[in-house]
């Protein structure tokens, strides 16, 4: 509830578009996570009057056109090379605030070497890391995230460890490296995920104010296009299959590893059906 305007011809004021969202309307799935994590960010934005300073770096993906809705400077980048765009972009303008926005077949495929050596380094940005376990713009393919299991267009029958590999945590991994500050997984599915994710969002940029360096917020989405579901069901789906091997919560705080949680092998998430 916006609580501050009068009511509008007997109605409240519940859910305002903020001045850092263009009046495009976007192209994106119904109920796909994206559209709520732009909203969020720009949200934060907004609220943290950084509008003018900011910098967005868009990927390859379904978010390909991010700032066709995002309303602040933005730059687009060749598949996977988000991080690298955004290290020239913040060290030539140290004082501007920045971030990626990367899908999963973006940071964790095609630019994973890009995403360790600025993580690595310590490059003082924001990632948002939208995992959601497929390649959504290209047809639905399996993407280095597809958890075990998981049917995708090239895994009719269900990801399998013998010929497909074990399913990439990235994060885990991101968050050993030296240079980054604070590493954390959330989601988008419900009202407290949200209201969760943005505090993240929050914290990230004023890490990046105190030049603490690299912060990742990975979320975990849906896709219920690729993943062939009602978008309900995928959120279910978020719950019951995605969380037991990407468990949301902090990987690390102030530059300190989190305690460590028992990793669970790949092979032990069944998923007999997608549905
Ligand atoms: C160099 C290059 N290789 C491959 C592609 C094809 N391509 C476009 S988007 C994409 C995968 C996107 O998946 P993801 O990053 O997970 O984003 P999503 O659509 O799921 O949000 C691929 C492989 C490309 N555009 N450029
Ligand atoms: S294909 Fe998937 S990721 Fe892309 S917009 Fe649709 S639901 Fe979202
Ligand atoms: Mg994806």
């Amino acid at each position: 509830m916006n609580g501050t305007q009068e009511p509008i011809n007997g109605m409240e004021v519940v859910w305002e578009k903020p001045s850092t969202l263009t009046e495009t309307r976007m192209h994106y799935c119904p109920g796909c996570g994206h559209g709520v994590v732009h909203k969020v960010l720009m949200d934060v934005i907004e609220e943290m009057g950084i509008q003018d300073k900011t910098i967005g770096v868009a990927p390859v993906g379904c978010s390909v056109i991010a700032y066709n809705y995002m309303n602040i400077d933005m730059q687009e980048a060749a598949h996977g090379r988000a991080t690298a765009v955004a290290t020239g972009v913040k060290r030539v303008l140290p004082d501007k605030i920045v971030f990626t926005y990367q899908g999963d077949g973006d940071l964790a495929a095609i630019g994973t070497a890009e995403t360790m050596h600025a993580c690595n380094r310590g490059e003082n940005f924001l990632i948002v890391f939208i995992n959601n376990g497929i390649y959504g713009m290209t047809g639905g393919q399996m993407a280095p995230t597809s958890i075990v299991g998981m049917k995708t267009s090239t895994t009719p029958e269900g990801r399998e460890v013998h010929t497909q590999g074990h399913p990439f945590k990235i994060t885990e991994i991101i968050a050993m490296l030296p240079g980054t500050y604070y590493v954390t997984r959330h989601s988008v599915h419900t009202p407290t995920t949200v209201r969760h994710f943005k505090k993240a969002v929050e914290k990230a940029f004023k890490y990046q104010q105190e030049k603490k360096g690299t912060c990742l917020i990975e979320v975990v989405s849906n896709c219920p296009s690729g993943w062939k579901m009602t978008p309900l069901q995928s959120n279910k789906w978020i719950e019951e299959k995605m969380f037991p091997f990407y468990p949301p919560g902090d990987l690390k705080v102030d530059g300190k590893l989190v305690e460590k949680k028992p990793i669970p092998p790949a092979a032990t998430t069944e998923i007999k059906e997608s549905k």
